[in-house]
């Protein structure tokens, strides 16, 4: 295959890495200003990650607590919180203490002079991603990408392929044209359920997690080391379009 279309961005640890320091510690600002006990520490974070979107990782939380509240209460808490706790992320992101990942701007450049088209493929909210990229990229922002496919467009979060077939269909570009950018096991296989391949920057919540049917793996885009396979000649400092073909052709 030749080069790719369209590339597909996931965004929690890929673009940004928005977890440890900005989604866990809204969430836990969230609690405080509602007046409940619980904080969630860096280690219980990287367990609950394990559920994809903000509610429904509260909900996982509240299942599994001794005294649980019955399920309609849990529902009630987890609407009542997810809003306090994206609000407070906002801020934290509109205060730019969150940058894009270094390699990632230089990358889409490269993809805008190329005439590659790009795409959001995320689980978190809409308002989450236009507080980060806003921040990062300016307010016109969103004619950068040719879909913008978040939480609320999905019935189903990753790990299923949903919100990677809505970016598809919306781009036009079939699965196999396409290549996808992620982070973490669950993305990887929402894209590879959808068919397309999956080039994977390890964050630092999935570091060390085994990832499965990743085309490639490695540290970030800012790097030629480290990646599996390993890059070829060097094209500049960080990963490049004509890696991802070289990782295509196999
Ligand atoms: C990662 C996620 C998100 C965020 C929180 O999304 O699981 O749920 O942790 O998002 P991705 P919300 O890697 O697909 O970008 O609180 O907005 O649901
Ligand atoms: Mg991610």
């Amino acid at each position: 295959m030749s080069r790719p279309r369209a590339l597909l961005w996931d965004v929690d640890g890929t673009l940004a890495e928005t977890e440890r320091d900005a989604h866990r510690v809204a969430f836990n600002l969230a609690f405080e200003a509602c007046g409940l006990p619980w904080r969630w520490d860096v280690g219980l974070y990287g367990q609950l990650l394990r559920v994809a979107g903000g509610r429904e990782r509260l909900l996982h939380f509240f299942a599994q607590l001794p005294d649980a509240p019955p399920p309609a209460e849990r529902e009630v808490l987890a609407a009542r919180l997810h809003p306090v706790k994206n609000r407070i992320y906002g801020e934290i992101v509109a205060a730019g203490r969150v940058p894009l990942r270094d390699g990632v701007l230089a990358l889409m450049q490269e993809c805008r002079s190329a005439g590659v088209a790009m795409a959001i493929a995320t689980t978190t909210s809409r308002a989450n991603v236009a507080a980060l990229l806003s921040t990062q990229l300016g307010p016109a922002w969103s004619t950068g990408f040719a879909a913008i496919v978040c939480g609320e467009d999905v019935a189903r979060k990753k790990p299923d392929p949903e919100v990677y077939l809505r970016a598809l269909a919306q781009l036009g570009v079939e699965p196999g044209r396409a290549l996808a950018i992620e982070d973490s096991p669950d993305g990887t296989a929402a894209a590879r359920g959808a068919g397309v391949p999956v080039v994977v920057t390890r964050s630092v919540y999935f570091a060390a997690a085994p990832i499965e049917g990743a085309l490639a793996i490695g540290p970030g885009l800012h790097t030629r080391e480290g990646w599996a396979p390993a890059c070829g000649p060097a094209q500049g400092p960080g990963i490049r379009l004509a890696d991802f073909e070289r990782w295509l052709r196999g």
